[in-house]
């Protein structure tokens, strides 16, 4: 079972700058606990981050074509991009959606996600663990389904 995993943008700062949100792991560090969970899982991941709404789009598209879930953080555009969402309806695979803090005990601009009613699922608020559980989701529910 092949998954793509996708972070949007600014992740690629993680443990650098404001770990009392974020946490002091970097997203390299979350991609290495990620690959090792997948091991024992027996799936195959591949990673992509960017800062590009339209990379991200692209990398949606491309994955209709081989893999079988998307587990994503859109990070900030979560609350703003229709895009994403419907490049994520229309290919049709399954995504749980996933943040490191609560969106929902944040800003009221946080609380809206364009993304939710698209994915399997959300999962926010455990910090890295988020992108765990995430994953155990994902898989289980392709597995399963
Ligand atoms: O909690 C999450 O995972 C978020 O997706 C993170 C986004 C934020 O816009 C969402 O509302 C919730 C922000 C990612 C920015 O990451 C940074 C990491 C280190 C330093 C600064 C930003």
């Amino acid at each position: 079972m092949k998954l793509l995993v996708l972070h949007g943008p600014n992740l690629n700062l993680l443990g650098t700058r404001e770990p009392g949100i974020y946490g002091s792991q970097t997203l390299a560090d979350i991609n290495v606990s990620l690959e090792k969970l997948a091991v024992e899982l027996g799936c195959t991941l591949t990673f992509f981050q960017s800062n590009s709404e339209g990379e991200l789009i692209d990398a949606i598209q491309n994955a209709a074509s081989g893999c079988r879930g998307i587990l994503m953080n859109p990070a900030a555009y979560t609350h703003t991009s229709i895009a994403i969402r419907d490049a994520l309806s229309a290919v049709g695979l399954p995504c749980v959606e996933v943040h490191l803090s609560n969106i929902h005990r944040r800003e009221m601009f946080r609380h809206t996600s364009m993304i939710a009613p698209v994915a399997v699922g959300q999962i926010c608020g455990f910090g890295s663990d988020s992108y765990m559980l995430g994953l155990r989701a994902l898989f289980n529910y392709i597995k399963f389904q």
